[in-house]
């Protein structure tokens, strides 16, 4: 009966909206209390460093064995030391953000909580905000209310910075989502899937079958594609902006964020292909940037099957075009992302990735189901802390049909 959020400064799942806005009473940092509230006994409070190749490391770690698992428990999250650098560090950070728990007489990492500073638009709204992620309690510890307490500290220290609203997403259903997509999978290498255990094979329908379904061409077949490079920094995040005024939620991004986010550093593109995190391409006509579209690369590790261990798994991020400015006609613009993210497709599949997850948010109902996107079992909510908005359609009503 949601003891803990019924407390806190989010809207109820009944609840009419009549106008968009903050809901606590304004409060200054000078409110907030100085001190973190008292930890269970035997444990502490820490700021993780994640500077410090060893703290990032023990986050690492304790995400790797703890975080999340699909439903059958046959599948987690594998992130990568690179992948918490890029998503936990962009421009801004903050390093009492990294709030972490610790058993007082063996030093052990068995909580995590992180927020990052970002921008945010609700609608004509800017909301100086934090995303707040990687919640996470050593197995052993669950069930203890513990949760509620990392949640209370990351909001203290966040309100001491004088910012009193936040963005977060789950799986879990809580009050209450101001957004819910469905995550879906398009198949790269259909028999590796199959192997795992991640597909299945329909009733009458052969192997052979499954393979022709998702066969896909060897090269790309947009004229002027290309990977971004920093010098595209201003073009791309121009054409961010405009795309984005398709949206009613949506992140604000500087230039050194938008290189960050979607280009991140010269190290991470000379990686192996399966290291990297981000991935984005442009298509440039004579010296103009039209469109760009990007994914990251979050491995998955099998936790039943003894043989394959690894899935590539790549996740659709942004991507804009410039045929969906101003009065679009979405018509002309589901012809172009299915050519765009036809070849983010081909991108990823010659990267090795296994298979190539995307939400129903976004303009992606316009290209998912042409392109062989399937519905998954997973849902995602997203919820904003202290702040009231009307539903934000999330692609459900019209999403993607097998
Ligand atoms: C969750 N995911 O409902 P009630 S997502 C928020 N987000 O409270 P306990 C959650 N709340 O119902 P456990 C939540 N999951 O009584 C559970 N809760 O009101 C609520 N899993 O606490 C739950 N990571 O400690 C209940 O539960 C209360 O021991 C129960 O711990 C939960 O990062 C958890 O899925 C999730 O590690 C830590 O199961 C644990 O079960 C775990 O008894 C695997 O807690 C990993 C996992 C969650 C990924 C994520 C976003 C987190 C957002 C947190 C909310 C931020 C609010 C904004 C703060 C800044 C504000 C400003 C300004
Ligand atoms: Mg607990």
């Amino acid at each position: 009966d949601y003891k803990f959020w019924k407390t806190q400064p989010v809207s109820k799942f009944d609840e009419k909206i009549d106008k968009e806005g903050p809901i606590d009473s304004l409060k200054t940092p000078a409110d907030i209390p100085d001190e973190p509230s008292a930890m269970l006994k035997d444990f502490e409070w820490v700021t993780i460093d994640l500077e410090k190749e060893d703290e990032m490391n023990q986050v690492h770690q304790l995400l790797h064995d703890h975080y999340v698992e699909d439903q059958d428990a046959s599948f987690r999250f594998a992130y990568t030391a690179n992948f918490f650098k890029w998503a936990l560090q962009p421009p801004g950070w903050k390093k009492e953000y990294y709030v972490g728990v610790r058993v007082k007489a063996t030093g052990k990492l068995v909580a995590f909580i992180s927020g990052i500073p970002s921008l945010l638009r609700v609608r004509e709204n800017k909301v100086p905000s934090v995303e707040i992620n990687f919640l996470c309690i050593h197995k052993k510890l669950r069930s203890k209310r513990l949760a509620p307490v990392l949640i209370r500290e990351i909001t203290r220290r966040v309100n001491k910075n004088d910012v009193w609203q936040a963005l977060f997403t789950s799986g879990a259903v809580l009050p209450t989502p101001v957004s819910t997509c469905r995550y879906t999978h398009r198949p790269l290498n259909w028999e590796k899937l199959y192997e795992v255990g991640f597909s299945s094979l329909p009733a009458g329908v052969s192997k052979s079958q499954m393979l022709a379904k998702y066969v896909l061409p060897s090269a790309t077949k947009t004229p002027g594609l290309r990977k971004m490079v920093p010098e595209d920094a201003d073009q791309v995040l121009d054409l961010y902006e405009k795309f984005q005024k398709r949206y009613d939620l949506v992140l604000e991004f500087t230039k050194e964020e938008i290189i960050h986010w979607l280009y991140w550093s010269d190290e991470q593109n000379s990686l192996e292909d399966q290291d990297k995190v981000i991935v984005t391409y442009v298509v440039e006509e004579d010296g103009k940037i039209t469109d760009f579209f990007s994914f990251y690369i979050l491995p998955f590790t099998t936790l039943t099957n003894s043989e394959t261990d690894q899935l590539n798994v790549a996740y659709l991020f942004y991507y804009a075009s410039k045929v969906g400015l101003g009065d679009s006609d979405d018509t002309k613009l589901a012809k172009r992302l299915n050519s765009l993210i036809g070849d983010a497709l081909i991108v990823a599949k010659n990267m090795k990735m296994d298979v190539f997850n995307a939400l129903t948010s976004q303009d992606n109902v316009l290209f998912l189901k042409d392109l062989k996107f399937g519905n998954g079992d997973a849902f995602l909510n997203f919820y904003l802390f202290n702040y009231k908005a009307f539903p934000i359609n999330g692609g459900m009503d019209n999403e993607t049909k097998e």
